[in-house]
């Protein structure tokens, strides 16, 4: 089967929510030489937005969805360490986690992994985070990033929130925002250090903002 073939199959069966054959075709691609990003971005994230789309469609309903977040998360599992392989750079302290009142989870959880796959130390704070839970692991952590996920319109207000009281704290941190609903826009209007549309680009906005 051709390396291509073989992505189609690892998304479809992502699709499916099949969690126990979804960690073999991960180990295989990785075996056949593929590395594990592309796996990540050209397998999970693909098939997770797909989930998306037919559950807009009303193809697919919760549980469905949570049999693929689930198939997902243990391929996920395979691809971790091989994330974190090759040269270790520190490039700063980053607290990520997802707006209050939010339980959608599987984008910051990709964010997060390939940040950390970057070099960064990272602080998952996980889902559904109040504001001061973001603004006392940065003074805790001496943060450089504070990244912040949303996936409801809604939620993404809370944003402005942790940038109003980053600011009236004193904290020194970026602030980046991504997510569904998040925009470059909506970003800039907040008051936001930098925005990105997905994993990668939340890493190259991350790293760019060390430069500085
Ligand atoms: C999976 C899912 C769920 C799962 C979540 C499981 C989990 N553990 O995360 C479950 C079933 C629990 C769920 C629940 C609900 N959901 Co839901 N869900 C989705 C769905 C289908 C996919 C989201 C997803 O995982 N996408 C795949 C990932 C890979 O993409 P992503 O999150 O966008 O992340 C990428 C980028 O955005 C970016 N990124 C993400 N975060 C960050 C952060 C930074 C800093 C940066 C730089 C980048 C970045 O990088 C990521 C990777 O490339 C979306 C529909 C959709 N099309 O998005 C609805 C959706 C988000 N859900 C929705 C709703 C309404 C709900 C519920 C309220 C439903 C209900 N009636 O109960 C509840 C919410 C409860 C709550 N309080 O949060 C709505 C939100 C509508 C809105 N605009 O507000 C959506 C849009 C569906 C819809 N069209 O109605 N949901």
């Amino acid at each position: 089967m051709s390396s291509i073939d073989s992505i189609t199959n690892l998304r479809d069966t992502i699709i499916k929510g099949n969690r126990k054959e979804a960690p073999n075709l991960a180990r295989q691609l990785l075996d056949d030489g593929m590395d594990a990003y592309s796996i990540v971005t050209d397998g999970c994230s693909k098939a997770m937005t797909r989930v998306g789309e037919l559950y807009q469609e009303g193809e697919y309903f919760v549980p469905e969805i949570l049999m693929s977040a689930k198939a997902f998360e243990a391929v996920m599992e395979i691809l971790k360490p091989h994330l974190q392989t090759g040269e270790k750079r520190t490039t700063g302290t980053i607290i990520i986690g997802v707006c209050e009142g939010d339980i959608h989870s599987i984008g910051k959880n990709i964010v997060s992994t390939m940040l950390q796959a970057a070099g960064f130390k990272i602080i998952d704070l996980g889902k559904d985070v109040p504001v001061n839970a973001f603004i006392e692991a940065a003074k805790e952590n001496d943060a450089d990033i504070i990244a912040i996920s949303a996936l409801m319109t809604n939620s993404m207000l809370g944003m402005k929130d942790v940038i109003n009281a980053a600011k009236s704290n004193g904290i020194n941190a970026k602030i980046i925002v991504g997510g569904g609903p998040v925009s470059a826009e909506y970003a800039k209007q907040i008051g936001a250090d930098g925005f990105g549309d997905d994993a990668k680009e939340a890493v190259d906005v991350a790293l760019k903002l060390m430069e500085v």
